[in-house]
């Protein structure tokens, strides 16, 4: 496969600076010799442009820097689909969780109901009036289903993306109130880490695939490193305990991998100044090696 590196250095879509370092990090760990020993034909096109919080104002505290995030996000929709249409696999290094914006809606100006598997610790199902915080990050999903403002939902010019049904969230454990009913409302199938305890990752990532990608539908998946449990990932903003071992995450991601629906993958919210040592950044180059065809044996 040729894979297309994009940097996404965004940070403005959440709170805690240091997910702009993301892609630096990611790179420094090793990134593209290892996806080429698996075999891999890799590019790489750089990180799109996005300015710093200090170079612009805030906006409303409800929307934080809404001008500057659909700015990016338009960009990284064109680049997306760029590579897409060079039969290219795009591989896109947050950055917040509000890069998905733009990489989604890259990925659905080209693939007609797309399925979304969504690891998180987070619903990313806010909308304006039901997000505590006024972050963007936490507003993506239901922006691309068409919920919230319509700047955020029309990127490139049309909405909506993604129909909810085609969405599976794994992971989840820090759910907002007004986000649990939109989530509800919409009948997004959410898999929260209750479930994963009880049922196990092998049967949660085979329901999860089997609803993303029915009828063949393309697949991007959208790893949200704070789905991990801190103890593995503690450079994250917001980090949650209670989340998903080692184990659980290659297996999530080895599944994606052999079920050959997956089209485009992002990897979001490594906080290198949270970080130790890198550990958070070297642990996303081996979920990405995972999701991308390595094997134990
Ligand atoms: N739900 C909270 C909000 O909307 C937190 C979202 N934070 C995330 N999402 N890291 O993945 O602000
Ligand atoms: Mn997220
Ligand atoms: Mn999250
Ligand atoms: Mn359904």
């Amino acid at each position: 496969m040729h894979i297309r590196v994009i940097g996404a250095p965004i940070d403005l879509g959440a709170d805690r600076r240091g997910v702009d370092i993301g892609p630096s990090a990611i790179r420094y760990a090793g990134l593209h010799d290892h996806l080429r020993a698996l075999g891999h034909t890799v590019s790489d096109f750089g990180n799109i442009h996005v300015p710093q919080p200090e170079s612009r104002p805030i906006g409303s505290p409800k929307l934080k820097y809404l001008d500057p995030i659909v700015e990016v996000s338009e960009e990284l929709a064109n680049v997306v689909t760029d590579a897409l249409k060079s039969d290219q696999f795009p591989l896109i290094l947050g950055g917040d969780h509000s890069m998905a914006l733009g990489s989604i809606s890259g990925v659905a100006n080209v693939h007609k109901n797309l399925g979304i598997i969504w690891v998180d610790a987070h619903g990313d199902f806010n909308i304006e009036e039901t997000s505590p915080s006024g972050n963007i990050h936490g507003m993506i999903l239901a922006a691309l289903v068409g919920q919230g403002n319509s700047r955020l939902t029309h990127i490139g010019g049309w909405a909506p993306k993604l129909n909810p049904e085609n969405i599976v969230i794994v992971g989840a454990r820090d759910l907002d109130p007004g986000e649990q009913e939109l989530l509800r409302k919409h009948r997004v199938h959410v898999y929260t880490m209750s479930d994963v305890d009880r049922y196990g990752m092998s049967n949660i990532m085979s329901q999860a695939i089997e609803i993303a990608g029915r009828q063949d539908q393309p697949i991007h998946l959208s790893l949200d490193m704070d789905s991990l449990d801190p103890r593995e990932a503690p450079g994250v903003g917001t980090p949650v305990r209670g989340g998903l071992s080692y184990r659980e995450a290659h297996l999530a991601m080895e599944m994606v991998s052999d079920c050959k629906h997956m089209v485009s993958m992002d990897v979001v919210e490594v906080n290198s100044i949270l970080d130790r040592e890198n550990a958070t950044a070297l642990l996303a180059v081996e979920l990405i090696l995972s999701a991308l065809g390595k094997k134990i044996l």
